[in-house]
């Protein structure tokens, strides 16, 4: 049975061949229903619409999962982000275990981390996130996929038990171009002492260097906490976190974009002053543990 479509069916029907996003088309398809006349036989009609909208749908829900970081992307958060890699069965998930808040899976048989896994810890008033990476295989197109995570974090530690590992892993990262900030460990000291060149031994299992460690993740990450502060206040609990180097228009940037031109001066208690509460211009360099107040024009 043919369908005699209306004037207004036939308007949304136009538009939606102009329709350039699929949210666009969705909004059209879902006009052109309202459109169909009610009768038994528009029904097929109406059936074949719904179902265009279910697959526009369809595809930006995989969209939406992508962007927000589905089962492969990983959505950065907290203040730093670090990524720990290396080899099969080294102690990945131990040390994720150990230091955060994540409960991967623990076990003495290969591969058992297949995807990334995520926690997070504090310290000194900073969240770090922490992402275990699946091991690498030797095989650098496999490898290459896993390790973007790394590409663009922090800082990366590199779990070992040998200098052989040191070299392999030294030798991928660099083939996949690759130069992140890195942290050697040498995980298992307990049983092994052959990776004479990392940076630094530990073992989980024990809890050896465990603290060091941290407090090594925490230094190589070249954080600055800024704790803001409004005139006759205390300053803030919490601090920004800023990058090493960064100066006072840096901070006037990160709170609010138009600080910088609306900026007179500021007043800094802590490392960077000679005296609590000196004044200073926007080019002055900041120090851990400072805290500002910053002063806009009248
Ligand atoms: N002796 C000793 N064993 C450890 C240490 N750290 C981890 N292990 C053990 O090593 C095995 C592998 O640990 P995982 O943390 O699962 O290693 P992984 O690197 O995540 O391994 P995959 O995800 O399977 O690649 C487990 O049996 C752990 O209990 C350590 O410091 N000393
Ligand atoms: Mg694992």
């Amino acid at each position: 049975m043919t369908v005699n479509a209306s004037p207004e069916y036939i308007a949304a029907e136009k538009e939606y061949l102009f329709a350039r996003t699929n949210e666009e088309k969705i909004a059209c398809l879902e006009k052109m229903i309202s459109f169909v006349p009610g009768h038994k036989g528009a029904e097929n009609l109406r059936a074949n619409l719904r179902a265009r909208i279910a697959k526009l749908k369809k595809i930006q829900e995989e969209k939406r999962k992508k962007k927000s970081g589905g089962s492969r992307g990983v959505k950065r958060s907290g203040d730093a982000q670090i990524t720990i890699i290396g080899f099969t069965n080294i102690g990945r998930s131990s040390l994720l275990a150990a230091l955060t808040n994540a409960t991967p899976k623990i076990a003495e048989f290969e591969y058992t981390t297949l995807h990334p896994e995520i926690g997070t810890f504090e310290y000194e008033g900073c969240k770090i996130q922490m992402i275990e990476l699946p091991a690498l295989t030797g095989d650098l197109e496999r490898d290459s996929e896993n390790l973007s995570i790394a590409r663009t974090s922090d800082l990366i530690l590199i779990l070992v038990i040998s200098n052989e590992d040191i070299d392999r892993i030294f030798e991928e990262l660099k083939r996949v171009k690759i130069s992140t900030p890195r942290f050697v460990i040498a995980n298992k000291s307990d049983i092994y002492a052959k990776a004479t060149r990392a940076d630094l031994f530990i073992s989980v299992k024990t809890g050896q260097n465990i603290e060091r460690l941290k407090k090594e993740i925490f230094e190589r990450l070249n954080i600055l906490r800024i704790y803001t502060k409004e005139p006759g206040k205390k300053p803030s609990e919490r601090p920004l976190v800023l990058k090493k180097r960064a100066n006072i228009k840096t901070l006037a940037k990160h709170i609010r974009e138009d600080f910088v031109d609306r900026f007179d001066f500021a007043l800094i208690w802590g490392p960077s002053a000679k005296f609590p509460g000196q004044k200073f211009g926007i080019d002055h360099e900041l120090k851990d543990r400072d805290a500002v107040e910053i002063h806009l024009k009248k």
